[in-house]
């Protein structure tokens, strides 16, 4: 009997120790699990506001008067204004593909403007932006402009569109296939073309000729409500015709006044979807590239005409998305960064009132050139970034460029860059240091300026130095080196090469040096 007391007793004592055991570990994990969830949302969010064509003048804070820009704004002043932040090039492409890709666009044959119907640009494996902020245990996702092509040769928009952004490191996509002036005009998400009816109504794109029956903007100019200036002249959609052609997809084509709307509500999906983890969201407007088309409540309020309106609809949807990340309390912690893909054009394309009504605005703010160009006004845009928690306000001269985002942030979340040409730049991002870069490639394939310092060197390069009467910009090409102080002479009025033969020799060498490297 007592041997079996003794045993009963052993038990029981046994099983107590269990269960305080089985409570301390329980209690143990939790608060481990805690902790990790604390350290998870340690890591901020980060937000990647890109607009297109928005040039260094068309923002308030750096500058316009004409056309004011209060929740853009916002970020410059709540945050760090960078008076030297730069697209690598003067074309959405090649600035795109450099800001996800860490890759200057000069390394890569086909990173220039891509028709609507180009295969993904990107040689999938390699690290990209997404990719490292996915390893790094953020959701990613992309909403809006996507201009990165898509998808293999000839292919099927009626299946799965792929590889495409989610190939690439996006958890999730919400794209404009191409552009806003190229077909397909549809959206993509994920995979598939959003609101296709394959089976009744499959859409066809092309290139090269258009489809039996279907009107184009050359021939039925009577059936447009906005028209081309130069080109654009092809597939008609929502009354404005495009670049390239088209056939059927009826249910899927995309509804310009709207689109504003449409890509906000995505990015604003997407920050409530995911409040509760790290994210990443590239929200890639569209504007104010062309077809310039607000919605109603936008049409005539910034009396610059339809380019002006776009910027203020651009601008409310950036109040919208602060709004949201204010009401979920993520704003503190989230860090937002502003830029445009390349400088600022008027006529490219439409009859749109934005060469007749421009007034006193001056998009380029000061700079030389524009859109297309070598010169600074091409790729010196707006760039700035917000994050309450870590960086006070301040304006900032250090040269920077969005190819260091990848880095930049690697270095921030705990992750290595891969890439060939990214430069950690975290502190002169976060307003600890007032250095970025030593020195920048500008431009694409082999039109290349270089900046090193204060400035700039733009090699002598065939071809004319004006791009055509509509667009009617400077390209910055001249068969003789130009070499221009930025610090004293941001205008570029002073071609500096024949005084500093020496500095032009050495400048050029470093070209070829960074243009070598593997
Ligand atoms: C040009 C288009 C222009 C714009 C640009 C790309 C014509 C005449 N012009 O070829 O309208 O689409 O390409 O702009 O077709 S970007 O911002 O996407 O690089
Ligand atoms: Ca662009």
């Amino acid at each position: 009997m007592t041997q079996i007391l003794k045993r009963i007793n052993k038990h029981s004592i046994t099983s107590t120790n269990m269960k305080k055991a089985m409570i301390l570990t329980i209690s143990i994990l939790s608060l481990w699990s805690c902790q990790q969830k604390e350290e998870k949302q340690e890591q901020p969010n980060i937000i990647v506001i890109y607009a297109d064509d928005l040039g260094y003048g068309d923002v308030s804070s750096y500058g316009s008067t004409e056309l004011i820009t209060p929740n853009i704004d916002r970020i410059a002043n709540e945050g760090i204004r960078f008076t030297n932040g730069y697209a690598t090039s003067p074309t959405c492409t090649p600035s795109r593909f450099a800001l996800l890709s860490g890759i200057y666009p000069f390394r890569k044959n086909k990173a220039h403007v891509l028709p609507g119907n180009a295969p993904l640009l990107f040689d999938l494996g390699k690290q990209t932006l997404p990719s490292m902020l996915h390893d790094a245990g953020y959701f990613t996702g992309v909403v809006g402009k996507w201009h990165l092509g898509l998808g293999g040769a000839n292919m099927d928009w009626n299946k799965d569109v792929s590889p495409g952004p989610n190939e690439i490191g996006f958890d999730y996509s919400y794209i404009m296939a191409s552009t806003n002036d190229r077909v397909p005009s549809v959206y993509v998400q994920n995979h598939k073309v959003v609101g296709l009816d394959p089976a009744n109504d499959p859409i066809q794109v092309s290139y090269r000729e258009n489809f039996e029956g279907e009107p184009t903007g050359k021939e039925h100019p009577e059936m447009l409500k906005m028209h081309p200036s130069h080109g654009h002249d092809m597939s008609i959609h929502n009354g404005i015709s495009r670049i390239g052609y088209m056939k059927g997809g009826k249910s899927a084509l995309f509804i310009d006044e709207n689109m504003n709307d449409d890509f906000l509500k995505e990015s604003i999906k997407f920050v409530n979807d995911h409040k509760s983890e790290p994210f990443f969201l590239f929200y890639a407007l569209h504007q104010p590239h062309v077809p310039r088309v607000p919605h109603p409540r936008f049409a005539g309020k910034s009396g610059l005409g339809p380019r002006g309106d776009v910027i203020l609809e651009a601008d409310w949807s950036v109040g919208q998305l602060f709004d949201e990340l204010d009401k979920l309390d993520l704003a503190d912690n989230t860090i937002v960064i502003f830029s445009s893909d390349n400088g600022p054009v008027l006529d490219d394309g439409y009859h749109d009132d934005a060469v007749t009504k421009i007034g006193k605005h001056t998009p380029r703010g000061g700079l030389r050139g524009g859109k297309y160009s070598l010169f600074d006004a091409g790729t010196r845009v707006p760039f700035m970034v917000r994050w309450p928690k870590k960086v006070k306000p301040a304006v900032s001269d250090a040269l920077v460029c969005q190819i260091d985002f990848t880095a930049s942030l690697a270095a921030l979340v705990g992750q290595t860059n891969t890439t060939p040409d990214s430069e950690n730049i975290l502190d002169a991002l976060t307003g600890k240091s007032d250095v970025g870069r030593e020195s920048l490639i500008l431009g694409q394939s082999n039109i290349t300026a270089y900046r090193k310092g204060d400035f700039v060197l733009i090699p002598p390069h065939k071809g004319s130095k004006m791009t055509n009467k509509w667009v009617n910009i400077e390209t910055g090409r001249d068969t003789l080196v130009q070499l221009y102080n930025l610090k004293k002479d941001k205008g570029q009025q002073h071609n500096l090469a024949e005084a500093h033969p020496e500095m032009v020799e050495s400048l050029m060498q470093e070209i070829k040096q960074i243009q070598s490297k593997k």
